[in-house]
């Protein structure tokens, strides 16, 4: 099969059953505030990010769809315990939202985490049951994410969640585990996105950053559970899925309140974690004006800076998203993810 990935639509194309296009998508993300609309409940997963595109040009009610189909392989969907998935034979792309206030009472005090973790472990049991369970990439967004809740904030509430469900369901928590973002929204509750597959992902690591797995105590209880990019080699592609990126070096933020500089220093780790890419690649290097960007901004006031700091150091032709969110850490002001792909020559 063949996995493409269309960024950036104004619209779904109109799907029915006897369509191809409606048996060749596997599903997506609708970004953009007027998005809970245009993703009312569908049979195929959607994930809705209701939050604020930067710089949209676009009409058609401001929303932005990215969608992920399979050519030459037919998919088929299902749900297994809020999950909607859909899947090939090789490749599985689902999406569950958890409202945290449905995990109340709470037995550990914070309904997100036990949001996160029940989250996490319907998504690993789900893989393992389709008998594709390798997690390659995943998009975690979450309400109020700087905000404390019972004495911890509320991205590190998600951390423990998260790490508790991987150790429960015997995976390890450290090395190995999905590339990521996690990111904060205005509204909407807890939502997951994931791709994942019947082959392990190769997991990249940042050398100016230490690996998020590790960072100290000081960021809370329970590390994130991510790798800085993943490789994933399907039979005839290759994809590299960069983590979200931002201003950290070893794993202290720098930079703070300098949005210049923090775009600067996310492009810089965005470009070590390329390189690193590109030493394990199995295809020709990933250059960085081939690849897709999210660009997640605090203030959306910072907007020019960050587009045109983008503009001049990567590539005005770029296919760049921005998209206005709370990054994990209170200090930190921009965060930016990639995507690429390339077909195999020897395939
Ligand atoms: C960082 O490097 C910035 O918790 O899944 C980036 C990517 C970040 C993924 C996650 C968090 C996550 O620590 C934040």
């Amino acid at each position: 099969m063949i996995l493409t990935f269309s960024p950036g639509l104004p619209s779904v194309p109109a799907l029915s059953a006897e369509r191809d296009a409606d048996r060749s998508l596997l599903g997506g993300t609708v970004i953009g505030i007027d998005c809970q609309a245009a993703g009312a409940p569908r049979c195929w997963p959607l994930q809705a990010l209701v939050a604020p595109l930067l710089g949209s040009t676009l009409r058609t009610g401001n929303v932005l769809y990215e969608l992920w189909w399979s050519e030459g392989d037919e998919c088929l969907g299902g749900a297994y315990q809020g999950v909607v998935f859909r899947r090939t034979d090789d490749v599985i792309f689902g999406v569950v939202d958890i409202d945290e206030r449905d995990c109340m009472p709470s037995a550990s005090g914070w309904p997100l985490r036990d949001a996160a973790e029940a989250a996490y472990r319907r998504i690993l049991a789900l893989l393992d049951a389709q008998r594709l369970p390798f997690l390659w990439r995943v998009w975690n967004y979450l309400p109020d994410i700087n905000c404390e809740g019972n004495g911890l904030e509320r991205y590190r509430q998600f951390n423990i969640g998260r790490h508790e469900a991987f150790v429960a369901l015997g995976r390890a928590a450290t090395g190995g585990v999905p590339a990521a973002c996690a990111l904060g929204l205005r509204q909407g509750s807890l939502t997951i996105a994931f791709l994942g597959g019947r082959t392990p992902a190769r997991a990249i690591e940042n050398p100016r950053q230490l690996s998020a797995y590790y960072y100290p105590q000081e960021y809370g209880p329970r590390s994130p559970t991510f790798s800085r990019a993943v490789l994933v080699e399907l039979s005839a592609q290759e994809f590299l899925f960069i983590s979200g990126t931002a201003s950290i070096f070893g794993h202290r933020t720098v930079h703070p309140g300098d949005v210049a500089g923090q775009s600067l220093e996310a492009l810089a780790n965005l470009e070590a974690v390329l390189a690193e890419a590109n030493r394990h690649c199995h295809s020709a290097p990933f250059l960085p004006e081939e690849l897709c960007y999210r660009v997640y901004v605090r203030h959306a006031g910072d907007f020019p800076t960050v587009r045109d700091l983008l503009a001049e150091r990567v590539n005005a032709a770029a296919d760049v998203v921005f998209v206005q969110a709370d990054i994990c850490r209170l200090d930190l002001l921009v965060e930016i993810e990639a995507t690429g792909c390339h077909r195999r020559e020897s395939c």
